[in-house]
């Protein structure tokens, strides 16, 4: 029988996904980024479900594209290949909400551009990572020519894109690729722990922030403003705001129910 390649785990209201490809330093091939695909359009649609957490078994969060699957392939099936991890990571850039990848080990290639796509990325001490494929005559494809240069600028990027050099989790912290370095034991407690904190946050209004930036951030900045007032807007047509702001005025805390 088939391997599972995503095992997806509740926490109460967190999801916890995990590369499941351990042998292979969880390298992503077709069927993992369709079983991953799958996994997040339940997650999308399931109101119990708050927050995800997203992390490798084994030695890796995921050393990149699978490489032996990949090496025979002409370049329509490589555009193909390409496609279909770009659409699994704009799911996630696209979840109503907020995604953590934990990064231990190693996050390179397409397993680095995998972590781009999460909200937020926490990184164990002694994790490397990289885009290392311009060293095997590649450039990358599921996206890390285009949100990396967007998250750390385009001279760090082309730094790490150029070269193809692995770096360390402080420097990828120093360079605000990760935003936060914790102790290897420490990694998933903490992740599931920020997920927590986030899961008691009123969803909706989590929802419309990721697309405020998501999308926001690709317009002009008049129409970018435009978009966060129309959806700051719609946070007064939710229950949660009234909840919120009440909470607030009583000195109590919120309790919010995303409706
Ligand atoms: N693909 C396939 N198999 C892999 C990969 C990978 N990316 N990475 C590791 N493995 C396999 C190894 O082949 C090995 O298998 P086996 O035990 O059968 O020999 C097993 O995992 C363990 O790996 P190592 O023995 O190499 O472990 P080490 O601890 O010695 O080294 C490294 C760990 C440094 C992570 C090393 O495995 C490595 O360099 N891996 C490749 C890293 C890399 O180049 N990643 C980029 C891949 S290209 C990519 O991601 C492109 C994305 C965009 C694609 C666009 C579509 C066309």
């Amino acid at each position: 029988m088939e391997e599972t390649r995503v095992v997806v785990q509740h926490e109460g209201p967190v999801a916890v996904l995990t590369l499941n490809r351990e042998q292979q330093l969880n390298a992503l091939d077709e069927a993992l980024l369709s079983e991953l695909s799958g996994h997040l359009r339940a997650l999308a649609d399931d109101p119990g479900v708050r927050a995800v957490v997203l992390c490798g078994r084994g030695r890796a969060f995921a050393a990149g594209a699978d490489i032996a699957a990949m090496q025979p392939l002409g370049p329509a099936a490589a555009e193909r290949f390409a496609r279909l991890g770009q659409a699994v990571f704009q799911q996630i850039e696209r979840l109503p909400k907020p995604v953590i990848a934990l990064i231990h080990g190693y996050a390179l290639g397409g397993g680095l551009e995998l972590a781009l796509a999460c909200d937020l990325r926490i990184a164990a001490h002694g994790a490397q990572l990289g885009q290392p494929e311009i060293r095997l005559g590649i450039l990358p494809g599921f996206g890390g020519t285009q949100r990396l240069p967007r998250l750390v600028g385009r001279g760090r990027a082309l730094q790490l894109l150029l070269t193809g050099e692995r770096i360390t989790a402080d420097a990828a912290l120093e360079m605000g690729l990760v935003n936060e370095v914790v102790a290897p034991d420490a990694l998933y407690t903490t992740g599931l722990a920020r997920a927590r904190q986030l899961a008691e946050l009123p969803p909706l209004a989590l929802a419309w922030l990721k697309r405020a930036v998501y999308e926001g951030t690709e317009l002009d900045l008049a129409r970018g403003l435009s978009l966060e007032a129309a959806l700051f807007g719609l946070c007064f047509a939710t229950h949660d705001q009234k909840e919120g702001m009440a909470a607030f005025l009583a000195k109590r805390p919120p309790v919010f129910e995303g409706k």
